[in-house]
C-alpha cells in the first residue's frame, strides 16, 4: 500500500509522562514509527515522503489561535528559563465550568492548560515540526486516494484523534484523521466516513465533525466510564444540528473479546453503508492488541488481518491514519497485518 511516512516524527520525543503521580517513561515513542516503517519496508510497500501542504485543511480543522500557540509553545517555554530545554512543560490549571475560557492569560502554563484536555501530552522541542509534517502526510495520503489510488497509509506520529479544534490531549496535537477527511471533502468526496478503531474514543475527531453531515464519525472503543478519555464517547452521542444521526459510538467494556469487537465493527461498517459515504478514513489505533501495555482489548495479529479484509469489502477509497498502539515491537507486524488483509 502506498505509504506516506512523516520524516520529522522523531523530533517529537518527550521523555516522561505521569501515571498515578509518578513519572513514567513515555508510551508514545519514536521507536513506534520506526518499527512500523521497518515492517512495511520488509513487506514491500511503497514508501514516500509527504508531497502536499496541509495548510488549507489545517485552517479548517483547528483554530488559528491554537495553531499559533502550538507553533510558538516551545520557544515560549525556553524564554521562561533557558534550563527549560531539559524540562517538559505540563499544564497545572484548566478553565473548567464557571471559569472563563475566552481569556488568553499571559502566563505560559495557564495558556497550556487552556489548550490542553489533560496533563498527559508532553510537549518537546520538535513537537510542532513533527505534528505539522504529520498533517502534510495525512493530506498527501488523502490526495493520492482522491487521485485514484485504492488506498494509502499515513505513517506518522504523534497521533491525532484526541486533538480537537483548539486543544491537544492524549498524546495528540494535530488531528491527522480530520485533516485527511477534510482534504478529501475539499477534493471530490461528498461525504467521508471516519472509522476510529483505536482503543480510546476519538473525542477530538467526534467534536470537530459533531455538527456536520458531510463527515460521518464512528468509533469502537473501551467504555469511557472506565477508559480514557472518560468525558466523551458514550452511545447517546449521535450528533447535533446538521450532524444529527452522523455520529456513532460503540463503547465496549474493558476486557471485551474479539467476538464482541468484530460484532461492533460489523455495526459500524453497516452504518458507513447507510450514510452513503464515498470515501473512508480509518483512525488506525493498534492499541486493541492483546499485548498493549495501557489498553484492555485482546485482538491478535490474525484479527488485524481480518479487520483489513472487512474494511476492503466496504469498497471505498481509503486512507489509513496511524493513531495509538504501544506494544512497540509488535506494532509493525500488526500494521502490516491490517494492510495485508486489506490488499488480499
Ligand atoms: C492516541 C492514544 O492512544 N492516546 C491514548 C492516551 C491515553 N492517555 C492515558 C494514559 C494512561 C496510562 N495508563 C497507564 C496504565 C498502566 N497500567
Ligand atoms: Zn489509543
Amino acid at each position: 500500500m502506498l505509504t506516506f511516512h512523516n520524516p520529522m516524527h522523531h523530533l517529537h520525543a518527550p521523555v516522561h509522562e505521569f501515571f498515578r503521580g509518578e513519572k513514567v517513561a513515555c508510551f508514545e515513542t519514536p521507536a513506534r514509527a520506526e518499527f512500523v516503517l521497518a515492517a512495511l519496508q520488509a513487506g514491500g510497500h511503497e514508501l514516500r515522503e509527504p508531497d502536499q501542504d496541509a495548510a488549507s485543511a489545517l485552517a479548517q480543522i483547528h483554530s488559528e489561535r491554537y495553531l499559533d500557540f502550538l507553533r510558538t509553545a516551545w520557544p515560549q517555554w525556553i524564554a521562561l528559563d533557558p534550563q527549560n530545554e531539559q524540562r517538559q512543560p505540563f499544564p497545572s490549571v484548566w478553565p473548567v465550568r464557571s471559569l472563563r475560557s475566552d481569556i488568553e492569560p499571559e502566563n505560559f502554563v495557564a495558556r497550556l492548560g487552556l489548550y490542553s484536555m489533560d496533563n498527559g501530552s508532553p510537549l518537546a522541542s520538535g513537537t510542532w515540526a513533527a505534528a505539522r509534517a504529520g498533517a502534510d502526510a495525512a493530506a498527501s495520503a488523502a490526495h493520492s486516494v482522491m487521485a485514484g489510488a485504492r488506498a494509502a497509509f499515513c505513517l506518522s506520529r504523534p497521533p491525532g484523534h484526541h486533538a480537537g479544534h483548539d486543544f491537544m490531549g492524549g498524546y495528540c496535537f494535530i488531528n491527522n484523521a480530520a485533516i485527511a477527511a477534510q482534504t478529501m471533502r475539499n477534493l471530490e468526496a461528498d461525504r467521508v466516513a471516519v472509522l476510529d478503531v483505536d482503543y480510546h474514543h476519538g473525542n477530538g475527531t467526534q467534536s470537530i465533525f459533531y455538527e456536520r453531515d458531510d463527515v460521518f464519525f464512528a468509533s469502537i472503543h473501551g467504555d469511557p466510564l472506565t477508559e480514557y478519555p472518560f468525558y466523551l464517547g458514550y452511545a447517546d452521542e449521535t450528533g447535533v444540528g446538521d450532524g444529527a444521526g452522523y455520529n456513532l459510538n460503540l463503547p465496549l467494556p474493558a476486557g471485551s473479546d474479539a467476538a464482541a469487537w468484530f460484532a461492533a465493527l460489523e455495526r459500524a461498517c453497516k452504518a458507513i453503508g447507510y450514510v452513503h459515504a464515498d470515501a473512508l478514513v480509518v483512525s488506525l489505533g493498534l492499541d486493541t492488541f492483546e499485548g498493549d501495555p495501557i489498553s484492555q482489548f485482546s485482538l491478535t495479529a490474525g484479527d488485524f488481518d481480518r479487520l483489513g479484509a472487512r474494511l476492503a469489502a466496504l469498497g471505498l477509497p481509503t486512507v489509513f491514519v496511524l493513531e495509538g498502539g504501544y506494544a512497540a515491537a509488535e506494532l509493525g507486524d500488526n500494521a502490516q497485518q491490517v494492510l495485508h488483509g486489506f490488499e488480499r
